[in-house]
């Protein structure tokens, strides 16, 4: 036994508490009622719906941490292999309904909390968003833990705990973007665990030797030292005990801990430092494409070794951020090993570590530093333990990998993390060894896999060393993982060979993308198929096939869709000054902001839908299948977008238009906004030149929740469509194929533009949308020789798929049977099926499931 003091006494104070965790009514009610009085001390005239939420929160908060506790005690006592699942951001959304659903409490919290006088909706809404993360790739982490702990699978998180989040997005009134701070943190978190007792020190700068030989250890001292504390957020899994855990770190300076050192000539320049350590963790960085180009910046700076001067700060805090992380999450997971008393030999067999695209590469270096300097184990065996201890997981699209992949300036890694500098140097030494063993005298080769690109500075290419460190590499859709084998790595290919490259195609958690935000349609599906079995194997969707072409059914699930459009209006009507038709098809586009992903296209198609109807007389008008444009997203700050919402202003003001075409910008995109979107959707836009958006899972998003797909053959729009059948997606535009051959066209000038597009640049170019200046941005990265997205020549067959779509919605009960067929054929894209992949074919786990008496 574990326990300290009388057994007995625990067992029996235990099974008391036990009861405080019951799931009736008068239960969750005293709950509730014990943390509006007790732990936020007010009374009952003094609640409102935020007190009432932050008192309902904690109390299944509480619920999470005891299954928490069972988890973690039960993963510790089997010796459990984990999974360590590294990624900078998890874009989680709102917890509080997704914990009620998954623990399966919604039902006595709802009844609760209206005898309690309150409605369970409008406390929900008080709950900000968790917006630890830009996109698609942190909402996939989010995703990935859902399914980690539904499937059983033993696994932590681990990010950071930024102050702020991803900004919030203003809309201005000339119709740009305005980026306010993100207070999440503001009204305190309750999903949160602080645990300021388990702080890691971390070591920046500082001096760094080699060891006596070539594989010896080296040293690392001096620098600065900054704590990392971890806050921790309990994963319930769906229907199961398992709860895992989201560690978060968040940087402290380590002076207000250590007041011995601190006499009064030191005070100001003790706090200066705890204020830069703190700095570390203070935002989430908006884009990746800004840092980018700061690299360059760095070209033009005379070379000193002041980078604190010199160097891009805002580059510079980023790899500290990077570093922090890894250092605090590793320092973390070999405590946790060396309890188990087993040989380092055995660290992979109890640690598999997922590397969430290259941002946490500095781990390979990082633990061939433990291992081989703290630990003194040999280089050739603390290499060997590394890769078989890593995956890394590409997210990057093709067409702009070059540009868009990781790389760090040498000579600020030497003034950061001077010892990795020299690990790194060391691995390339022994690795392009190798290559030179393999391909004898072929110089070209090395220069193109050697971890470090020659130039002014040098530069270390993080993706090489992720590809080196690790034992599996993966793309997130097969035709994604196909360009990253062939245009990005095909050296390694060469080197490594084909099974050390795979694909994992994205996928989604249908606890939150169907069950949770779109209730009625879950109830429906769950009706029809005789069971919520669904939920935990997406699959069992196919037995809607059978309903597809019965008419009643049909006409319960177009009710609901119509259900879900007419609550989206409501929140347009609510947030903008547009008035919108609730029988329009609602065609949407929401995602980051990005040229790649061609919002551009999308709004000239809306001017020429629009030029179109002007054309048309009342009564010809009246037989076009009437359109709600939505677009939402936020964009790089300083990225230009303010043409839509000028499209959007001349055509909602258009009285004779106004039932035919309308357009809205959606401040301020989220996680929970998707949520009220999704579900809302006829008709969703994934239009990326073929070759460049790596996957897409919003798209999987839309298909389940029972919209069509317009798009290009790009990410996994392919295999969505072989999944549903090609008759029911909306395809249109070149293929990655094609990509290369008309950019060269384009280069050359021997492009051609085609009419359409011509007749919506003279409308944009006569001021029919205000100043045409909002547009030159815009117009210039199409006419400006280049046109590098081929916006032009996907128009013309843009325009057509969009008229098939009118077509195909004019004759509903077809209609609505392809969105059936659509939503039965979703189950492949469930995340459980990908963290299932993940676990077969990376991580080598099992489930292991938590018994009810432990
Ligand atoms: O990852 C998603 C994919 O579905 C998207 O297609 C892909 O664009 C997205 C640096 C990124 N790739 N790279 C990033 C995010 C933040 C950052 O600082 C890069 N995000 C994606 C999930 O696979």
């Amino acid at each position: 036994e574990i326990f300290p003091g009388d057994a007995k006494a625990w067992k029996a104070a235990i099974a008391k508490n036990a009861e405080t965790l019951k799931k009736d009514v008068e239960t969750v009610e005293a709950q509730i009622s014990h943390h509006v009085h007790t732990t936020l001390a007010r009374a009952p005239f003094n609640v409102d719906e935020l007190t009432m939420y932050q008192a309902a929160a904690l109390s299944v908060r509480d619920r999470l941490i005891a299954r928490w506790n069972e988890t973690q005690t039960f993963h510790t006592q089997q010796r459990v292999k984990r999974v360590y699942y590294l990624s900078l951001e998890f874009l989680m959304g709102r917890q509080f309904d997704n914990a009620m659903l998954n623990l399966g409490v919604k039902k006595p919290y709802n009844d609760g909390l209206k005898q309690l006088g309150f409605n369970l909706e409008d406390v929900s809404d008080s709950e900000r968003d968790m917006g630890l993360g830009n996109g698609g790739l942190g909402r996939l982490a989010a995703c990935y833990l859902d399914s980690l702990a539904t499937l059983d699978i033993p696994a932590f998180g681990y990010t950071l705990r930024y102050q702020q989040g991803i900004f919030r997005q203003i809309i201005n009134s000339n119709g740009e973007q305005v980026e306010v701070p993100d207070p999440w943190l503001e009204n305190t978190n309750p999903w949160e665990i602080p645990r300021l007792d388990a702080a890691v020190e971390i070591r920046l700068h500082g001096e760094a030797t080699r060891g006596d030989n070539a594989k010896g250890a080296g040293t690392w001292t001096g620098g600065l030292e900054v704590l990392a504390v971890p806050y921790d957020i309990p994963v319930p899994g769906f229907g199961t005990k398992t709860t895992n855990n989201i560690r978060t770190w968040s940087a402290r300076g380590k002076v207000s801990f250590d007041l011995a050192k601190f006499n009064a000539g030191d005070y100001e320049a003790a706090v200066r430092e705890a204020e830069e350590a703190e700095t570390i963790t203070r935002v989430l960085y908006p884009n990746e494409a800004s840092l980018r180009h700061a690299t360059y910046i760095l070209v033009q700076v005379e070379l000193t070794h002041d980078f604190e001067q010199n160097f891009d700060k805002g580059k510079a805090l980023r790899l500290k951020q990077q570093y922090l992380w890894v250092a605090a999450s590793l320092h973390d997971i070999c405590r946790r090993f060396r309890k188990l008393r087993e040989p380092w030999t055995a660290f992979p067999d109890y640690n598999a570590i997922q590397l969430n695209d290259t941002h946490p590469t500095l781990a390979i270096p990082e633990l061939m530093r433990i291992l081989v300097d703290e630990e003194g184990q040999p280089w050739d065996e603390a290499w060997d333990i590394v890769r078989r201890t890593f995956g890394y997981t590409n997210h990057t699209g093709a067409a702009l990998m070059t540009e868009a992949l990781e790389r760090w300036a040498v000579p600020l890694i030497e003034w950061l993390l001077p010892r990795h500098m020299q690990i790194i140097y060391d691995i390339n030494a022994f690795f392009l060894e190798e290559v030179e063993k393999k391909f004898p005298n072929d110089r070209a080769r090395l220069a193109r896999m050697s971890l470090i690109e020659e130039g002014y500075p040098k530069m270390v290419r993080m993706a090489h060393l992720a590809v080196i460190g690790s034992h599996r590499v993966n793309g997130v859709a097969a035709l994604h993982s196909r360009l990253v084998k062939q245009d990005l790595f095909p050296d390694f290919v060469e080197m490594f060979g084909q099974d050390r490259f795979t694909n994992v195609t994205n996928g989604i958690t249908a606890r939150r993308w169907l069950y949770q935000c779109n209730p009625q349609l879950a109830a429906l599906i769950t009706q029809a198929l005789g069971t919520e079995e669904w939920i935990l194997d997406l699959d069992k969707l196919k037995g809607l096939e059978k309903y597809a072409r019965d008419k009643k059914f049909q006409k319960e699930w177009a009710s609901i869709k119509q259900a879900n459009r007419d609550r989206l209006c409501e929140y347009i009507e609510s947030t903008t000054d547009v008035k919108v038709n609730r029988k329009a098809l609602i065609d949407v586009q929401v995602k980051r902001i990005h040229e790649y992903k061609r919002q551009s296209l999308n709004i000239l198609g809306v001017i020429f839908r629009y030029l179109t109807l002007k054309k048309l007389k009342p009564e010809e008008r009246k037989r076009v299948v009437p359109r709600l444009s939505v677009f939402g997203g936020k964009a790089a700050p300083g990225y230009y977008m303010a043409n839509i919402n000028a499209v959007s202003k001349t055509i909602n003001a258009d009285k004779d238009i106004r039932e035919h075409l309308s357009v809205v910008f959606l401040a301020d995109y989220s996680v929970s906004l998707a949520e009220i979107i999704i579900p809302a959707s006829d008709l969703s836009e994934h239009i990326s030149t073929a070759g460049t958006e790596a996957s897409g899972t919003s798209n999987m998003k839309f298909a389940l929740n029972s919209g069509l797909l317009i798009g290009t053959l790009d990410g996994a729009n392919i295999e969505i469509a072989e999944a549903i059948g090609d008759e029911n997606v909306f395809f249109f535009g070149n293929v990655t194929e094609d990509v290369p051959r008309l950019r060269r066209a384009h280069q050359a000038g021997e492009a051609q533009y085609p009419p359409e597009l011509m007749e919506v640049v003279d409308a944009i170019r006569s001021g029919m949308f205000g100043d045409g200046g909002v547009f030159e941005p815009l117009l210039n990265t199409i006419f400006g020789g280049k046109d590098y997205y081929l916006i032009s020549d996907d128009f013309t067959s843009y325009l057509e798929a969009q008229r098939m779509v009118d077509v195909a919605f004019v004759d509903q009960s077809s209609w609505v049977e392809k969105t059936i067929h659509t939503t039965a054929r979703m189950g492949r894209f469930a995340s459980d099926r990908a963290v299932m992949q993940y676990a077969d074919e990376i991580w080598n786990v099992e489930p292991v499931k938590i018994p009810d008496s432990a």
